[in-house]
């Protein structure tokens, strides 16, 4: 797998990883919540394969790296924002984030907070926390985002 490529792994896939040189792997596991007769696929992919997807009402260039559809019980997207741009909406959401600033740097409010944040910071967002990012400096910010999608939260 090269840079910027990943794999989706579903349920009791048996797997092993061997890599010949130093690499960095983000790793997101979750148990599975089946529902129905869904079943996920396998996925191998590349980011930059992925199709720009519309963001009403938002600034920011999105892509999503799995299927939307009900068998996948999360996503992740990758979030590239220009310097000085930022979210319009300050989000409110039962889904919970992981998110891995890969490129540039910015500030990230979480409810009455503001962080500084750069390149390798991780944040842990919950359920209903209000969030907003701005982006800074000269580069453009990029982030990957856990979100879990398509079950009842309860
Ligand atoms: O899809 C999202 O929830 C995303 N826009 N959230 C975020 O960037 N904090
Ligand atoms: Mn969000």
């Amino acid at each position: 797998m090269a840079v910027d490529s990943y794999a989706y792994l579903p349920p009791n896939f048996e797997h092993s990883i061997a890599c010949d040189s130093s690499a960095t792997l983000i790793v997101f596991e979750r148990r599975y919540a089946y529902l129905n007769d869904h079943k996920p696929e396998e996925i191998v992919g590349s980011t930059d394969k992925q199709p720009l997807l519309e963001t009403p009402g938002e600034v920011f260039e999105l892509r999503k790296l799995l299927p939307t559809s009900l068998a996948y019980d999360f996503n992740i997207h990758i979030m590239d924002f220009q310097p000085g741009e930022y979210l319009n909406v300050k989000e409110v959401h039962y889904n919970q984030h992981g998110l891995l600033l890969l490129e540039g740097q910015g500030i990230y409010r979480l409810g009455e907070s503001w962080y500084p944040v750069q390149a390798g910071d991780v944040i842990w967002m919950a359920p209903f926390v209000p969030q907003w990012y701005a982006a800074l400096g000269k580069t453009r910010s990029r982030y990957l985002l856990y979100k879990d999608v398509n079950r009842n939260p309860l």
